[in-house]
């Protein structure tokens, strides 16, 4: 007899069982859900997606989510896993997602830094990496690039270029094959994408574009009235604060961040959220702390889809 394995969503996965789950998701909705791979990591490891909606065999619009840019923060892929699965059940039980279905289509990373993500994994020693796993540049003796300072928006302002530290900006805007393959996927559809979700940990913040202190969004109004909405929509849960802000009021400048790229290209609504806690485990969350993360999170990830739906 053969029984299927029930995917535990509040416990985290190392990559091999995300990548099983990816096709479980298509194995149980196989008319929403396709696997896109989009590129591969340094130490050529498939980079891959879901994309969900239904085929209505017109031209869709689109929402972006992403997890797991940073290895250690494991709270971001089960986002991301969570999310999937309450997208879909949903649309079976609630006429509003139905219809976000047929409109909308969901391109989900719940890996994007495959390699990092590994990497902190393997022991005790290497479970707080944050960047890719690339090669040293010349003369220099560490490993690793931080992808969210690898885009090429304002490249290199109020980053490091020291390759030893977690902020290295790399060599050059998109040196690092991770960013280069999002860069060349979102070229060919920017247009259709109607939002932009970046899912990081920890701080319990909503921030949005600019990280580069220069610049300012052409539709900050916007972005700041949805963030406000969208972070009273996460305490309404189990009552957590998100702080609310632009990027550089609210942590500290820098560039090269997939979210100023994505504004950049002309994703009118773009966030970086910055999930549990607020430092007392940090970037080692507790799996009890999984479900309710992903609840409230989940309440305001909806709020800003909806919006971008209905506008
Ligand atoms: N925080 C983000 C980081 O990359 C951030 C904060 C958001 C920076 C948006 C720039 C733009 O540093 C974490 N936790 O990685
Ligand atoms: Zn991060």
């Amino acid at each position: 007899v053969c029984r299927r394995v029930e995917h535990d969503y509040f416990r985290y996965h190392p990559m091999p069982e995300i990548t099983d789950w990816m096709w479980l998701m298509v194995e149980d909705h196989p008319d929403l859900v396709t696997v896109v791979d989009y590129g591969r990591t340094h130490e050529n490891r498939t980079i891959s997606l879901l994309k969900i909606g239904l085929d209505t065999g017109l031209k869709k619009k689109a929402v972006w989510m992403d997890c797991g840019i940073h290895a250690r923060e494991w709270i971001a892929p089960a986002f991301c896993q969570y999310f999937v699965r309450q997208i879909l059940q949903t649309s079976k039980t609630d006429p509003k997602m139905e219809l976000m279905m047929k409109n909308l289509d969901f391109y989900v990373t719940p890996v994007f830094n495959v390699d990092g993500y590994v990497y902190s994994w393997k022991d005790n020693t290497t479970r707080l990496w944050r960047k890719s796993r690339s090669a040293s540049p010349p003369g220099c003796d560490c490993q690793g690039t931080d992808l969210n300072r690898n885009f090429d928006s304002n490249w290199a302002v109020g980053v490091s270029s020291n390759c030893c530290s977690s902020r290295y900006c790399g060599t050059g805007p998109m040196s690092e094959p991770e960013t280069q393959f999002l860069t060349y996927f979102m070229g060919s559809w920017k247009d259709d994408f109607l939002c932009f979700l970046t899912i990081h940990s920890f701080g319990q913040m909503l921030l949005f574009p600019y990280g580069h202190p220069n610049f300012t969004a052409s539709n900050y109004a916007e972005l700041m009235e949805v963030a406000l909405a969208a972070a009273e929509a996460i305490q309404e849960v189990h009552g957590m604060i998100y702080k609310v802000g632009i990027a550089s009021d609210v942590i500290y400048p820098f560039s090269g961040s997939s979210q100023d790229w994505a504004h950049m290209l002309g994703i009118p609504l773009t966030f970086t959220f910055e999930l549990r806690d607020n430092g007392t485990f940090g970037f080692e969350l507790p799996e009890d702390q999984i479900q309710p993360s992903c609840e409230e999170a989940y309440s305001g990830v909806l709020h800003i889809i909806t919006y971008a739906h209905d506008k």
